[in-house]
Protein backbone atom coordinates (compact mmCIF):
# COMPACT_ATOMS: atom_id res chain seq x y z
CA UNK A 1 0.00 0.00 0.00
CA UNK A 2 3.02 2.72 0.87
CA UNK A 3 4.27 2.04 -2.45
CA UNK A 4 1.22 2.50 -4.28
CA UNK A 5 0.43 5.75 -2.24
CA UNK A 6 4.22 6.64 -2.69
CA UNK A 7 4.06 6.78 -6.34
CA UNK A 8 0.49 7.75 -6.53
CA UNK A 9 -0.84 4.98 -8.12
CA UNK A 10 -3.89 4.65 -6.67
CA UNK A 11 -5.90 5.10 -10.17
CA UNK A 12 -4.03 2.93 -12.16
CA UNK A 13 -4.40 -0.19 -9.48
CA UNK A 14 -8.15 0.88 -9.28
CA UNK A 15 -8.52 0.47 -12.93
CA UNK A 16 -6.46 -3.13 -12.32
CA UNK A 17 -8.54 -4.23 -10.12
CA UNK A 18 -11.66 -3.10 -11.68
CA UNK A 19 -10.98 -4.31 -15.05
CA UNK A 20 -10.33 -8.25 -13.57
CA UNK A 21 -13.76 -7.57 -11.01
CA UNK A 22 -15.51 -6.58 -14.56
CA UNK A 23 -14.34 -9.52 -16.16
CA UNK A 24 -15.52 -11.68 -13.25
CA UNK A 25 -18.86 -9.87 -13.16
CA UNK A 26 -19.24 -10.72 -17.34
CA UNK A 27 -17.99 -14.53 -16.98
CA UNK A 28 -20.53 -15.03 -14.01
CA UNK A 29 -23.25 -13.00 -15.47
CA UNK A 30 -23.00 -15.06 -18.24
CA UNK A 31 -23.21 -18.26 -16.65
CA UNK A 32 -26.21 -17.31 -14.85
CA UNK A 33 -27.74 -16.82 -18.36
CA UNK A 34 -26.59 -19.98 -19.75
CA UNK A 35 -28.38 -21.56 -16.70
CA UNK A 36 -31.41 -19.25 -17.11
CA UNK A 37 -31.69 -20.57 -20.42
CA UNK A 38 -30.55 -24.67 -20.01
CA UNK A 39 -32.87 -25.63 -16.97
CA UNK A 40 -35.78 -24.55 -17.81
CA UNK A 41 -35.38 -25.42 -21.23
CA UNK A 42 -34.92 -28.90 -21.28
CA UNK A 43 -37.47 -29.07 -18.41
CA UNK A 44 -39.42 -28.37 -21.16
CA UNK A 45 -38.08 -30.88 -23.63
CA UNK A 46 -38.12 -33.57 -20.82
CA UNK A 47 -41.24 -33.12 -19.65
CA UNK A 48 -42.69 -32.99 -22.88
CA UNK A 49 -41.30 -36.13 -24.29
CA UNK A 50 -41.84 -37.84 -20.99
CA UNK A 51 -45.64 -36.77 -21.96
CA UNK A 52 -45.56 -37.49 -25.36
CA UNK A 53 -44.62 -41.35 -24.00
CA UNK A 54 -46.59 -41.61 -20.78
CA UNK A 55 -50.05 -40.67 -23.54
CA UNK A 56 -48.72 -43.10 -26.66
CA UNK A 57 -48.11 -45.65 -23.99
CA UNK A 58 -51.41 -45.07 -22.94
CA UNK A 59 -52.91 -45.09 -26.07
CA UNK A 60 -51.35 -48.40 -26.76
CA UNK A 61 -52.48 -50.05 -23.18
CA UNK A 62 -56.28 -49.32 -24.01
CA UNK A 63 -55.73 -50.75 -27.40
CA UNK A 64 -54.44 -53.91 -25.94
CA UNK A 65 -51.10 -53.83 -27.72
CA UNK A 66 -49.19 -53.92 -24.21
CA UNK A 67 -50.62 -54.78 -20.94
CA UNK A 68 -51.16 -52.51 -17.96
CA UNK A 69 -48.23 -53.92 -16.24
CA UNK A 70 -46.02 -53.34 -19.32
CA UNK A 71 -47.39 -49.84 -18.99
CA UNK A 72 -46.53 -49.33 -14.99
CA UNK A 73 -43.34 -51.11 -15.88
CA UNK A 74 -42.44 -48.48 -18.70
CA UNK A 75 -43.62 -45.21 -16.87
CA UNK A 76 -41.17 -46.27 -13.49
CA UNK A 77 -38.06 -47.07 -15.92
CA UNK A 78 -38.95 -44.03 -17.51
CA UNK A 79 -39.23 -41.72 -14.34
CA UNK A 80 -36.17 -43.61 -13.19
CA UNK A 81 -33.40 -43.16 -16.10
CA UNK A 82 -34.71 -39.72 -16.97
CA UNK A 83 -34.02 -37.49 -13.65
CA UNK A 84 -30.25 -39.22 -12.78
CA UNK A 85 -29.28 -38.80 -16.41
CA UNK A 86 -30.36 -34.89 -15.68
CA UNK A 87 -28.30 -34.75 -13.31
CA UNK A 88 -25.56 -36.32 -14.84
CA UNK A 89 -25.14 -32.54 -16.74
CA UNK A 90 -25.26 -31.15 -13.25
CA UNK A 91 -22.73 -33.71 -11.97
CA UNK A 92 -20.06 -32.67 -14.97
CA UNK A 93 -20.57 -29.13 -14.07
CA UNK A 94 -19.83 -29.75 -10.51
CA UNK A 95 -17.32 -32.04 -11.16
CA UNK A 96 -15.48 -29.75 -13.74
CA UNK A 97 -14.94 -26.83 -11.00
CA UNK A 98 -14.14 -29.54 -8.18
CA UNK A 99 -11.16 -30.46 -9.88
CA UNK A 100 -10.00 -27.06 -10.22
CA UNK A 101 -10.17 -26.97 -6.83
CA UNK A 102 -8.53 -30.53 -5.91
CA UNK A 103 -5.68 -29.77 -7.91
CA UNK A 104 -4.76 -26.79 -5.72
CA UNK A 105 -5.33 -28.64 -2.34
CA UNK A 106 -3.51 -31.08 -4.55
CA UNK A 107 -0.60 -28.69 -4.44
CA UNK A 108 -0.61 -28.62 -1.00
CA UNK A 109 -0.74 -31.87 0.08
CA UNK A 110 2.28 -33.24 -2.24
CA UNK A 111 4.45 -30.83 -0.53
CA UNK A 112 7.40 -32.90 1.18
CA UNK A 113 7.24 -32.82 4.67
CA UNK A 114 10.91 -31.76 6.05
CA UNK A 115 11.95 -33.97 8.58
CA UNK A 116 13.30 -31.78 11.11
CA UNK A 117 14.48 -34.67 13.62
CA UNK A 118 16.33 -37.51 11.38
CA UNK A 119 19.53 -37.82 10.61
CA UNK A 120 22.96 -40.02 10.66
CA UNK A 121 24.38 -38.56 14.01
CA UNK A 122 21.71 -37.74 16.86
CA UNK A 123 24.26 -35.20 18.89
CA UNK A 124 23.38 -34.84 22.64
CA UNK A 125 25.80 -32.10 23.25
CA UNK A 126 26.21 -28.52 22.09
CA UNK A 127 28.18 -28.18 18.81
CA UNK A 128 31.91 -27.08 19.08
CA UNK A 129 31.20 -24.81 16.52
CA UNK A 130 34.03 -25.86 13.57
CA UNK A 131 33.35 -25.42 10.33
CA UNK A 132 34.90 -26.18 7.05
CA UNK A 133 33.37 -25.46 3.59
CA UNK A 134 34.91 -28.10 0.53
CA UNK A 135 34.44 -26.95 -2.30
CA UNK A 136 31.18 -25.73 -2.39
CA UNK A 137 28.55 -25.01 -5.00
CA UNK A 138 24.78 -23.99 -5.28
CA UNK A 139 22.48 -22.89 -7.37
CA UNK A 140 18.54 -22.03 -5.91
CA UNK A 141 16.42 -24.82 -6.87
CA UNK A 142 14.46 -21.94 -9.25
CA UNK A 143 18.00 -20.57 -10.52
CA UNK A 144 20.21 -21.86 -13.58
CA UNK A 145 23.63 -19.82 -12.68
CA UNK A 146 25.87 -21.06 -9.50
CA UNK A 147 25.46 -18.40 -6.91
CA UNK A 148 28.42 -19.88 -4.62
CA UNK A 149 30.94 -21.09 -6.87
CA UNK A 150 33.49 -23.81 -5.32
CA UNK A 151 33.89 -22.22 -2.32
CA UNK A 152 36.51 -23.25 0.61
CA UNK A 153 37.52 -22.55 3.87
CA UNK A 154 37.94 -23.42 7.80
CA UNK A 155 36.87 -21.76 11.13
CA UNK A 156 38.51 -22.79 14.21
CA UNK A 157 35.54 -23.02 16.86
CA UNK A 158 35.53 -19.57 18.52
CA UNK A 159 36.66 -17.95 15.45
CA UNK A 160 35.22 -15.53 13.52
CA UNK A 161 34.85 -14.88 9.37
CA UNK A 162 33.77 -11.92 8.04
CA UNK A 163 32.13 -11.87 4.09
CA UNK A 164 32.42 -8.94 2.54
CA UNK A 165 31.43 -8.28 -0.95
CA UNK A 166 28.99 -6.38 -3.30
CA UNK A 167 25.16 -6.68 -3.30
CA UNK A 168 24.03 -10.27 -4.89
CA UNK A 169 27.98 -11.58 -4.05
CA UNK A 170 25.93 -14.39 -2.45
CA UNK A 171 26.62 -13.82 1.13
CA UNK A 172 23.07 -14.48 2.69
CA UNK A 173 23.04 -17.42 0.22
CA UNK A 174 26.18 -18.88 1.72
CA UNK A 175 25.19 -18.20 5.15
CA UNK A 176 21.84 -19.73 4.74
CA UNK A 177 23.53 -22.98 3.99
CA UNK A 178 24.57 -23.67 7.44
CA UNK A 179 20.79 -23.92 8.53
CA UNK A 180 19.89 -25.85 5.98
CA UNK A 181 17.24 -23.39 4.57
CA UNK A 182 18.72 -24.45 0.97
CA UNK A 183 21.06 -27.76 0.44
CA UNK A 184 24.27 -27.27 -1.55
CA UNK A 185 24.43 -28.44 -4.69
CA UNK A 186 28.27 -30.10 -4.59
CA UNK A 187 30.99 -29.83 -2.18
CA UNK A 188 30.60 -30.54 1.43
CA UNK A 189 30.14 -28.31 4.82
CA UNK A 190 31.46 -29.78 7.60
CA UNK A 191 30.49 -28.95 11.30
CA UNK A 192 32.74 -30.54 13.85
CA UNK A 193 34.01 -32.71 11.27
CA UNK A 194 30.26 -34.22 9.95
CA UNK A 195 28.16 -33.37 6.85
CA UNK A 196 25.93 -30.98 8.04
CA UNK A 197 23.32 -33.36 5.88
CA UNK A 198 24.09 -35.69 7.92
CA UNK A 199 23.07 -33.88 11.18
CA UNK A 200 18.71 -33.41 12.05
CA UNK A 201 17.57 -29.86 10.79
CA UNK A 202 16.18 -29.52 13.98
CA UNK A 203 19.69 -29.69 15.56
CA UNK A 204 21.82 -27.19 13.57
CA UNK A 205 18.92 -24.66 13.99
CA UNK A 206 19.39 -24.83 17.59
CA UNK A 207 22.95 -24.70 17.41
CA UNK A 208 22.82 -21.42 14.95
CA UNK A 209 21.43 -18.11 15.76
CA UNK A 210 20.98 -15.55 12.76
CA UNK A 211 20.17 -11.99 12.34
CA UNK A 212 18.63 -11.75 9.26
CA UNK A 213 19.40 -9.39 7.10
CA UNK A 214 15.42 -8.38 6.85
CA UNK A 215 14.30 -8.16 10.57
CA UNK A 216 10.97 -9.90 11.12
CA UNK A 217 8.94 -9.36 14.66
CA UNK A 218 5.63 -10.90 14.84
CA UNK A 219 2.57 -8.86 15.62
CA UNK A 220 2.95 -9.92 19.30
CA UNK A 221 4.21 -7.89 22.62
CA UNK A 222 7.88 -7.18 22.45
CA UNK A 223 9.21 -9.19 24.74
CA UNK A 224 7.73 -12.26 23.35
CA UNK A 225 9.15 -11.43 20.42
CA UNK A 226 12.55 -11.21 22.31
CA UNK A 227 11.41 -14.58 23.82
CA UNK A 228 10.97 -16.14 20.48
CA UNK A 229 12.55 -19.56 20.18
CA UNK A 230 14.92 -19.84 23.48
CA UNK A 231 13.53 -22.87 24.55
CA UNK A 232 14.16 -22.41 28.32
CA UNK A 233 12.48 -20.40 30.91
CA UNK A 234 14.01 -17.03 31.53
CA UNK A 235 13.61 -14.03 34.17
CA UNK A 236 12.58 -10.50 33.34
CA UNK A 237 16.59 -9.45 34.21
CA UNK A 238 17.80 -11.73 31.12
CA UNK A 239 15.39 -10.41 29.11
CA UNK A 240 16.35 -6.62 29.96
CA UNK A 241 20.26 -7.72 29.77
CA UNK A 242 19.84 -8.96 26.13
CA UNK A 243 18.01 -5.86 25.46
CA UNK A 244 20.58 -3.92 26.93
CA UNK A 245 23.53 -5.74 24.54
CA UNK A 246 21.36 -4.80 21.82
CA UNK A 247 21.46 -1.18 22.47
CA UNK A 248 17.46 -1.33 22.57
CA UNK A 249 16.83 -1.38 26.53
CA UNK A 250 15.66 2.54 26.61
CA UNK A 251 13.76 2.92 23.75
CA UNK A 252 11.51 -0.42 24.81
CA UNK A 253 11.38 1.72 28.10
CA UNK A 254 10.42 4.81 26.05
CA UNK A 255 7.16 3.18 24.99
CA UNK A 256 4.14 3.65 27.19
CA UNK A 257 3.35 -0.04 27.45
CA UNK A 258 7.62 -0.96 27.61
CA UNK A 259 8.39 -4.62 27.12
CA UNK A 260 4.19 -5.42 26.63
CA UNK A 261 3.74 -2.78 23.44
CA UNK A 262 2.49 -4.77 21.01
CA UNK A 263 3.79 -4.56 17.79
CA UNK A 264 2.15 -4.15 14.84
CA UNK A 265 2.41 -6.46 11.70
CA UNK A 266 5.83 -7.84 10.35
CA UNK A 267 6.82 -5.11 13.49
CA UNK A 268 5.35 -2.29 11.44
CA UNK A 269 5.30 0.51 14.17
CA UNK A 270 8.70 0.20 15.28
CA UNK A 271 11.54 1.90 12.96
CA UNK A 272 14.16 -0.33 10.87
CA UNK A 273 17.00 0.01 13.50
CA UNK A 274 14.52 -0.87 16.43
CA UNK A 275 13.37 -3.74 14.71
CA UNK A 276 17.09 -4.64 13.73
CA UNK A 277 18.00 -4.44 17.23
CA UNK A 278 14.81 -6.44 18.90
CA UNK A 279 16.08 -9.39 16.37
CA UNK A 280 19.54 -8.68 18.10
CA UNK A 281 18.39 -9.04 21.23
CA UNK A 282 16.34 -12.31 20.15
CA UNK A 283 19.72 -14.28 18.71
CA UNK A 284 21.48 -12.91 22.65
CA UNK A 285 18.75 -14.78 24.45
CA UNK A 286 19.35 -17.89 22.12
CA UNK A 287 22.74 -17.63 23.58
CA UNK A 288 23.73 -20.23 20.21
CA UNK A 289 26.99 -21.63 19.43
CA UNK A 290 27.45 -20.55 15.79
CA UNK A 291 26.14 -16.73 15.32
CA UNK A 292 25.06 -15.31 11.98
CA UNK A 293 24.57 -11.52 11.65
CA UNK A 294 23.96 -10.28 8.27
CA UNK A 295 24.07 -7.19 8.03
CA UNK A 296 22.54 -7.01 11.53
CA UNK A 297 23.90 -3.35 12.38
CA UNK A 298 22.72 -1.45 8.67
CA UNK A 299 19.81 0.45 9.42
CA UNK A 300 21.59 2.26 12.79
CA UNK A 301 23.48 4.85 13.18
CA UNK A 302 27.03 4.87 13.61
CA UNK A 303 26.99 5.52 17.03
CA UNK A 304 24.41 2.72 18.28
CA UNK A 305 26.19 0.56 15.79
CA UNK A 306 29.40 1.26 17.92
CA UNK A 307 27.74 0.08 20.87
CA UNK A 308 26.05 -2.83 19.55
CA UNK A 309 29.64 -4.38 17.80
CA UNK A 310 30.61 -3.55 21.44
CA UNK A 311 27.85 -5.54 22.66
CA UNK A 312 28.33 -8.36 19.61
CA UNK A 313 32.28 -8.26 20.52
CA UNK A 314 31.40 -9.91 23.80
CA UNK A 315 28.72 -12.42 22.35
CA UNK A 316 31.54 -13.53 19.78
CA UNK A 317 33.83 -14.93 22.25
CA UNK A 318 33.27 -18.96 22.92
CA UNK A 319 31.44 -18.33 19.40
CA UNK A 320 32.22 -19.07 15.73
CA UNK A 321 30.48 -16.07 14.28
CA UNK A 322 30.01 -15.32 10.79
CA UNK A 323 29.50 -11.48 9.98
CA UNK A 324 28.39 -9.86 7.04
CA UNK A 325 28.64 -6.38 6.78
CA UNK A 326 29.79 -3.29 4.37
CA UNK A 327 32.33 -1.55 6.29
CA UNK A 328 35.41 -2.37 7.35
CA UNK A 329 34.97 -1.53 10.99
CA UNK A 330 32.78 -3.71 11.19
CA UNK A 331 34.52 -6.94 9.86
CA UNK A 332 38.60 -5.59 10.52
CA UNK A 333 38.55 -7.58 13.82
CA UNK A 334 37.23 -10.93 12.45
CA UNK A 335 39.83 -13.59 12.45
CA UNK A 336 38.88 -14.53 8.73
CA UNK A 337 38.01 -11.89 6.05
CA UNK A 338 36.52 -13.48 2.95
CA UNK A 339 35.76 -10.48 -0.03
CA UNK A 340 33.26 -12.42 -2.61
CA UNK A 341 32.27 -11.40 -6.11
CA UNK A 342 29.57 -12.94 -8.28
CA UNK A 343 29.99 -16.27 -5.56
CA UNK A 344 33.40 -16.81 -5.46
CA UNK A 345 36.41 -16.09 -3.21
CA UNK A 346 38.31 -13.20 -5.00
CA UNK A 347 40.50 -12.22 -1.30
CA UNK A 348 40.82 -14.53 1.72
CA UNK A 349 43.15 -13.11 4.89
CA UNK A 350 42.74 -10.89 7.95
CA UNK A 351 42.41 -7.00 7.84
CA UNK A 352 46.70 -6.19 7.45
CA UNK A 353 47.35 -9.03 5.44
CA UNK A 354 44.42 -7.56 2.91
CA UNK A 355 45.44 -4.26 3.43
CA UNK A 356 49.07 -4.97 2.75
CA UNK A 357 47.26 -6.46 -1.31
CA UNK A 358 47.50 -3.06 -3.15
CA UNK A 359 45.20 -2.89 -5.74
CA UNK A 360 43.11 -5.53 -4.80
CA UNK A 361 39.29 -5.23 -3.73
CA UNK A 362 39.58 -5.30 0.21
CA UNK A 363 42.30 -2.26 -0.13
CA UNK A 364 39.79 -0.49 -2.60
CA UNK A 365 36.88 -0.40 -0.08
CA UNK A 366 39.03 0.52 2.88
CA UNK A 367 40.46 3.42 0.78
CA UNK A 368 37.04 4.52 -0.44
CA UNK A 369 35.96 4.06 3.02
CA UNK A 370 38.56 6.04 4.56
CA UNK A 371 38.71 8.74 2.21
CA UNK A 372 34.64 9.58 2.81
CA UNK A 373 35.32 10.14 6.58
CA UNK A 374 38.04 11.75 6.62
CA UNK A 375 36.01 14.25 3.95
CA UNK A 376 33.18 14.39 6.36
CA UNK A 377 35.51 15.25 9.12
CA UNK A 378 36.83 18.05 7.00
CA UNK A 379 33.21 19.00 6.07
CA UNK A 380 32.38 19.07 9.89
CA UNK A 381 35.23 20.95 10.80
CA UNK A 382 35.06 23.64 8.13
CA UNK A 383 31.65 24.01 9.29
CA UNK A 384 32.26 24.28 12.83
N1 LIG B 1 19.13 -15.19 -5.57
C1 LIG B 1 18.26 -16.09 -6.15
N2 LIG B 1 17.21 -16.60 -5.43
C2 LIG B 1 17.03 -16.22 -4.14
C3 LIG B 1 17.91 -15.32 -3.54
C4 LIG B 1 18.96 -14.82 -4.29
O1 LIG B 1 18.42 -16.43 -7.32
N3 LIG B 1 16.00 -16.73 -3.44
C5 LIG B 1 20.28 -14.68 -6.34
C6 LIG B 1 20.31 -13.20 -6.49
C7 LIG B 1 21.77 -12.87 -6.47
C8 LIG B 1 22.45 -14.05 -5.84
O2 LIG B 1 21.47 -15.05 -5.68
O3 LIG B 1 22.26 -12.76 -7.80
C9 LIG B 1 23.09 -13.75 -4.51
O4 LIG B 1 22.14 -13.20 -3.63
P1 LIG B 1 22.45 -12.93 -2.09
O5 LIG B 1 21.19 -12.52 -1.44
O6 LIG B 1 23.16 -14.09 -1.52
O7 LIG B 1 23.45 -11.68 -2.21
P2 LIG B 1 24.12 -10.84 -1.05
O8 LIG B 1 23.59 -11.23 0.27
O9 LIG B 1 25.60 -10.94 -1.24
O10 LIG B 1 23.68 -9.34 -1.41
P3 LIG B 1 23.31 -8.12 -0.42
O11 LIG B 1 24.60 -7.48 -0.01
O12 LIG B 1 22.52 -7.20 -1.29
O13 LIG B 1 22.53 -8.66 0.72
MG1 LIG C 1 22.45 -10.33 1.72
Amino acid sequence: MRVVKAFARQGYEKEKFDKDNWKKYIKGKFLLLMHSLFWPLSDIVLTTQMLFGFVYAAYMAIHGEITVGDYMAYIGLLLWLIFPIRNLGRLIVQTSTGMVSYARLMEITKQTREDLTSGKVQPTEPARGEIEFKNVSFIYSDGKQEVIKDISFHIKPGQSIALLGSTGSGKTSLVNLLPRFHEYTSGEILLDGVDLKDYPRKYLREQIGIVQQEPFLFSRSIRENILYGVGRSVTQEEIEAAAKAAAVHDVILSFPDGYNTIVGEKGVTLSGGQKQRVTIARTILKNPKILILDDSTSSVDTETEAEIRKALDDLMEHRTTFIIAHRIQSVMKADHILVLDKGQIIQKGNHEELLTQFGGMYRKIYDIQTRIDEELEQEIARVN
